[in-house]
């Protein structure tokens, strides 16, 4: 079993689509080891998204993400990683293939609705960023 990290960013948590999102997610027979409702503030959202630093979309990117309340998960699955971002679909909502959550919930390549990390190395820096060890048990 693999564990991937996972956000539903605060564009679906304000459209109401965190229950559906979460619906897909049980559906597709991931475990949910970790759940909670945070409002990132911009900082956080910077810490986040530190990979992303030099790139021209940070300061939008990392704005959206502390714009309201979204849900971070720790998922556990079989190749949990490459589950996790198969459902979530292309990162741009208009090259989503259809059944996938960023082709259903996302509105365009800045606010997709989703997260998910890319590679063991990621999910681990992730999972850690958001939960301790006893949030996961
Ligand atoms: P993904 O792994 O699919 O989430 O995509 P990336 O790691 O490439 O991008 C992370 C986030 O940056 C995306 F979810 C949205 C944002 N982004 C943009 O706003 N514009 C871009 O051109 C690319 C990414």
């Amino acid at each position: 079993m693999e564990r991937t990290f996972a956000i539903i960013k605060p564009d679906a948590f304000a459209a109401g689509n965190a229950g559906k999102i979460l619906a897909r997610i049980y559906q597709e027979g991931f475990v949910v080891v970790g759940l909670k409702k945070l409002y990132l503030s911009k900082v956080e959202a910077e810490g986040f998204y530190y990979v992303h630093r030099e790139r021209p979309f940070f300061d939008e990117l990392t704005d959206f993400m502390s714009s309201g309340p979204c849900l971070v998960m720790v998922l556990e699955a079989e190749q949990a990683i490459k589950k996790w971002r198969d459902l979530m679909g292309a990162t741009d909502p208009a090259e989503a293939a259809d059944g996938t959550l960023r082709k259903e919930f996302g509105t365009f390549v800045g606010e997709n609705a989703t997260h998910g990390s890319d590679a063991p190395e990621t999910a681990a820096f992730e999972i850690s960023y958001f939960f301790a060890g006893m949030e996961l048990l």
